[in-house]
């Protein structure tokens, strides 16, 4: 059995959902490599919590890796790591802040700003949002274009110091800095700009559009 498909049983058995005291003692076993179980979900050892809404994801190895811009652009346009690592580089510390509650502080992000990389492509002025795939295959997440362009939302290519592992959804995920962790997609495969937003995975499960931190209201104003 998958490690993912365990961590689903555990959420369901959270939901609600019987879950057997073999069953349990087996996916305790299975958790322990990855660090202790802290709530529903397993601790990462660094305040994080591993999510992902699929069974498994298969590694993407760096040298093969690439990242494609398409849709509303002046031309599509695929980046490799290397050159993600050409454009201008941004860091940036802030708090990761998921819905459920969990918070890590001060955590390190580096890798290009969004809107640099829209630059970098050059974005049709019909262009309004931006929609975003997981080479998990399943998950995907959605800004207006104002958001895309803010300085605080990263093409991670590093997280905590260190090139993003892959559970951490390596090894290019998103950081939308000033929203709560789910807009923050991991296994970045596709950005596509596109004439309305298109509603991701959780939105389409009832989760807010905009996700602005310690906001009850999602507004489009948020100062930068
Ligand atoms: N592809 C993908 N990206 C995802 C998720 C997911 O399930 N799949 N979960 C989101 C949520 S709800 C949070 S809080 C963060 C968690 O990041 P982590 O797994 O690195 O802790 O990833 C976000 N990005
Ligand atoms: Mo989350």
């Amino acid at each position: 059995m998958g490690r993912r498909v365990v961590l689903g049983m555990l959420g369901l058995g959270v939901a609600g959902v019987a879950v057997g005291a073999s069953l349990q003692k087996g996916v305790n076993r299975a958790l322990a490599p990855i660090g202790q179980i802290g709530g529903v979900l397993p601790a990462a050892g660094n305040g994080f919590r591993f999510y992902s809404v699929v069974g498994s994801v298969r590694p993407r190895p760096p040298a093969q890796y690439r990242v494609t811009v398409t849709g509303l652009v002046r031309g599509e346009r695929s980046f490799s790591m290397a050159d993600l690592a050409a454009l201008p580089q941004t860091r940036l510390t802030r708090d990761f802040q998921c819905v459920t509650g969990w918070r890590v502080p001060e955590v390190m992000w580096a890798g290009v700003a969004l809107p640099d990389l829209l630059d970098a492509v050059g974005v049709s002025p019909r262009a309004r949002a931006v929609r975003f795939t997981s080479f998990d295959g399943v998950y995907t997440e959605s800004l207006t274009l104002d958001q895309a362009r803010r300085r605080d939302v990263l093409v991670a290519t590093e997280m905590l110091g260190a090139p993003v592992t892959h559970d951490h959804g390596g090894p290019v995920r998103l950081f939308v800095g000033p929203m709560y962790g789910y807009k923050s997609l991991k296994w970045l495969g596709g950005i596509e700009l596109t004439d309305r937003v298109v509603t991701g995975y959780w939105e389409r499960r009832g989760y807010d559009v905009d996700a602005w931190v310690g906001r009850s209201n999602g507004r489009d104003d948020a100062p930068t």
